[in-house]
Order: C-alpha cells, then structure tokens, then sequence
C-alpha cells in the first residue's frame, strides 16, 4: 500500500542526509521525507558508540561550515559530542517534523511509467511505499558492520560484538578480551579495554601507521572567543583545511614526500614501546598513507601494558572457548570484540535500488566496478543522487567539507529540474566513463595504488573506487554547478502517476 508521496525522500539522517534536509528547506524545496532506521540523527555517529569513540579531525572542521560550534569541548570531538551536536542542528532546524525513524528501506525501484521511485519501507514493523521524484542516497560507507570470514565464529560460546554494534551491557572488566582487528576504530577501543579487561589479545593482520593526537580540551576563554571574535572558527578551520590539503598531495602525486609522516610515526611507536621486538612488530611495512593514517597516543603504551598481547601469528578458527592461532597456539577467551570495519564496496542498500532496466546497483557495480559520475549519479540510474558516493572517500580531512559540495550539486540539480521542468535525469554513460577515466589516471601514481596495501578503499578487484584523489578544492570547484550536458534529460512522463493514498 502506498502511504504518502513526496517530491523528494532523502534515505539516511547522518551528516548527509541531515545537511541535504537543511539545504533543501533552506532553497525552497520543502516537498521531502527523510527515512532512517534508528532512532535520531547521527548515522554512523550514533551508532559507533563503542568506548572511546571519537573523530580523528578536529572539531571545527568536522562540522557544517553554516552551523559551526563554538562549544567545542575539545580539539577533537567524542562521539557523543558529535552525536549531540547533530541532533541539535536537527533541531534548529526542524528536521524532526519531516523524518521518519525507524523506518528501514527494503527496496527502490526505477518506475519508467511514472518516472518516480517507489521506495518500499518497513515502519514500526509495518510494510508500506513511498514514492518520489527525486531518491537521494544518504546511505553512509560506513554502516555495514562487516564480520569477517573466519571460521568457528558461530562455535563460540562467550561474547562477540562488533565495534560498530556496541553492547555495553556485556561484561567486560576483569575478563579475557580478544580484540579483532587494528583499525581506527580497535585502536580507539583498544586503550579503553585495556584499562580494564584482566586480559587483552589485539590481533593484528597488518600494523597501521599512527601520528600523535593532538587532542585537548579547550579553555573557557577559548570556547568565549570562538562564539565572540568574528571570522575566528572560519580561521582556525581554514587553517586545517589548508595543513591537510598539503598531505592529500603527496598522497595522490609525490608518495615520497610522505618522508616525514613515517618519521613522526616512528618517534610514536619509539616513545610508547619500550621493548625492541614488539617495536618492529608494531611498525608497518607499506607506504605510509596507503592506508588511512591513523591518531592515537595511548595505542602503543596500551600494547606495551602487562595484561596486553600483539598477537601477530594469525586466526586459524574460532572454538567455543577462545581462538586458534596459524601457529597452533589456543588463546581462551571470554569476549571478542570485532572491529574489521564495514561493507562499504558492498554495502547492503546497493541490492536494494534497483534502476531503469531492473537491476541493481550491486548487479550494475559487479561488472563495471563501483563507478559514478562526481560521486553523485550512476547511469541507469535515474534521479538518484547519491551523497558520498564512489569516488568521494577521503584519507586526509572532514568528509563534511565533500558533503558540503555535494550538497551544492545536489541544490543546482534540483533548481534545473524545476527550472526545466524535467522528469527523468540520467548521467549519460560517455560522461561517467570520461570521468572515471580521469579518476583512474589521477590514482596511477598515489600512495594508494603504489603503496603495497590492501584497504577498503579498493573493491574486491582490487580497484580503488571509494577514494576522491587530490584536493578537495578541486571537487568543490567541480560540483559547485549542476552540468547538465553530462545528462540525458526528459521532460515527459509515460504514464501519469497513481493518486497514492495519503495518511
Ligand atoms: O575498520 P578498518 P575500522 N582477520 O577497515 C582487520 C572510519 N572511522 O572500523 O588491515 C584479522 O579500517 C583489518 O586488517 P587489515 C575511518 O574512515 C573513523 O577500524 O585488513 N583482521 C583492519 O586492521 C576508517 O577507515 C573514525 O589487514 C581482520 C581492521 O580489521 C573506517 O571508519 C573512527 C580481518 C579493519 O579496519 C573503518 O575503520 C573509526 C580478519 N579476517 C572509524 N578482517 C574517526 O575517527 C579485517 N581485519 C573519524
């Protein structure tokens, strides 16, 4: 049964799919539903609530540039700060009134005859539709937990938890933990856990490159400037835009000149491990910025701890009690904490949105790749917007910023499709192909092609289709109008859409 037709549902209410409902409220398009699963706004910032969560770019860049936060409580932001900060710029700025929580699409499906989505979702336990002109995708890379293939995991008696998934009603003090996994999320875990559990086992696949952080609270003085001196939260952020901007080079053109990043991760490790042979365990040995670079100053003094063990040996399997390692050995255990990241290459929803010609955006993406056109539309695929789409990951700075550019793309669209009067608007193949050819050939020479490692910035062919390559600047630029050239359009409408039941 149809519920309720919209001219626009955006799917998801994290960073993207919030910034998407202001922008649109705030250009005249007021004709939208937001739809998301959980309970408030956040995404992934609502649900990573693992201990210690916390963002690895300073808080005033990783925020909207129009609802920046003079309250800041530190110069790096925890997760429920983040979490907070969201739900009041949700707030401010209605939002509420026109989301739908709890509320998880099933499936959408290109309807040529109406020329509008039809978004089957299921809402308090109820099965219904939702049909729209216009489908943005706010899915987020980074909600999938991944479980990794490993075998026994259903043999095991004891606790596993996914870092993603946290329940922090389990038991963790005093007992024997096995942490999967030396991301940046373990990483942040990891210290935590080892401050309580009566035994730690980190299992580490492949040792990652770590800086310092830099992290502090800030003074009341600093906070009192931040809200009262004009055009200083706009420096500060600039002046981290600027820093990182300086990184996103050497990782897409000149690798080597990533020199004295590896330096100060080594003076890291130096600092926080006393014993030589757990150093060189410890120390990467691919191209520093192939994978992303991660911060932390508590991760080598915690494997450093007593009641912590690096364990480099490998998993064989899983058993009821604990895990075997390649080596023979068995490690008992109460509780694995898995933190292997997420789908992101084959996240779920790409089953669900199945285009013009019936398939889906995972079938379309099993034979090309993961491909788009500026990270926002897929051929075959029309009216859908995606917002962190192929091609728009980040290694280096605040995914916000290339929201924020999205966000630009996304208003131009929309006033062109008013302003045209169009139905039906699909990126022409020749211009996602011309793009991802440039994409490609921009990767060629960057530390995460050359780099001689594996991330899941690379899809399962070993292609790298998750990561924008250079400068932000230069996506800003390229999004900042709606090309229209680049697109088949229509202003015509096979059949007239079905008068759906409003509720
Ligand atoms: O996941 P990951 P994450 N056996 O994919 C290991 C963002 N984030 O959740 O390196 C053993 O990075 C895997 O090993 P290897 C951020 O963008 C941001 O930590 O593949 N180990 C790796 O060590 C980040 O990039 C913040 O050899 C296995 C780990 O699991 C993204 O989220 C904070 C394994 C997975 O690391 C994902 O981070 C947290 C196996 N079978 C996260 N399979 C901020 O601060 C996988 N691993 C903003």
């Amino acid at each position: 049964m149809t519920t309720r037709d919209v001219e626009i549902v955006i799917v998801g209410a994290g960073f993207s799919g919030l910034g998407a409902a202001i922008k649109l409220g705030q250009n005249g398009f007021d004709d939208y539903l937001v739809l998301d699963r959980g309970a408030d706004f956040g995404g992934t910032w609502r649900d990573n609530v693992y201990p210690g969560a916390a963002c690895d770019v300073p808080s005033h860049l990783y925020s909207y540039s129009f609802a920046q936060n003079p309250d800041w409580s530190r110069s790096y932001s925890h997760q429920p700060e983040i979490h907070r900060y969201l739900n009041g710029v949700a707030d401010r700025y209605g939002i509420s009134e026109r989301t739908w929580f709890g509320t998880e699409v099933t499936r959408a499906d290109w309807d040529e005859d109406t020329a509008r989505w039809t978004i089957a979702i299921e809402r308090d336990g109820e099965a219904s539709t939702v049909t729209a002109r216009q489908l943005i995708g706010a899915i987020g890379p980074l909600c999938e937990p991944n479980l990794p293939d490993i075998e026994g995991f259903d043999d095991f008696a004891g606790t596993i938890v996914h870092s993603a998934r946290w329940d922090a009603d389990a038991d963790y003090a005093g007992k024997r933990i096995a942490v999967i996994g030396t991301g940046a999320s373990a990483i942040q875990i990891v210290p935590r856990l080892g401050e309580i559990a009566g035994h730690l086992d980190v299992y580490q696949r492949t040792a990652p490159w770590i800086v310092p952080r830099t992290e502090r609270p800030y003074l009341p003085v600093e906070n009192w400037a931040f809200k009262h001196v004009p055009g200083l939260q706009n420096l500060i952020r600039g002046t981290i835009y600027t820093a990182n901007e300086s990184v996103a080079a050497g990782m897409t053109y000149a690798p080597k000149a990533l020199k004295p990043v590896e330096a100060l991760c080594k003076a890291n490790i130096f600092r926080g491990i006393r014993d030589p042979e757990l150093r060189a365990r410890v120390t990467p040995t691919f191209a520093v910025g192939c994978k992303r670079i991660l911060k932390s100053n508590e991760w080598y003094p915690t494997l450093d701890r007593d009641n912590v063990d690096l364990v480099t040996s490998g998993i064989e399997k899983i058993t009821a009690d604990g895990i075997v390692t390649r080596d023979g050995e068995s490690h008992p255990v109460d509780v694995i904490v898995v933190a292997t990241g997420f789908h992101v290459t084959d996240s779920p929803m790409f089953d669900a949105i199945h285009g013009a010609d019936g398939r889906s955006l995972a079938q379309v993406w099993a034979e090309s790749g993961m491909a788009g056109y500026k990270g926002s539309f897929v051929h075959g695929f029309p009216n859908l917007m995606l917002l962190v789409g192929p091609g728009t990951g980040l290694g280096h700075t605040s995914m916000v910023y290339m929201i924020e550019s999205q966000l630009n793309y996304l208003v131009d669209y929309l006033r062109q499709v008013r302003e045209r009067g169009l139905t039906r608007v699909d990126v022409s193949a020749a211009a996602q192909e011309r793009y991802n050819a440039r994409l490609q050939q921009t990767l060629r020479h960057s530390v995460w092609e050359n780099g001689g490692c594996s991330s899941w910035y690379k899809d399962e062919h070993g292609n790298i289709t998750t990561l924008w390559p250079g400068f932000t600047f230069v996506f800003r630029n390229a999004t900042r109008r709606f090309d229209i050239a680049a697109y088949d359009v229509s202003t015509t409408v096979s059949a007239p859409a079905a008068t759906p039941a409003h509720v």
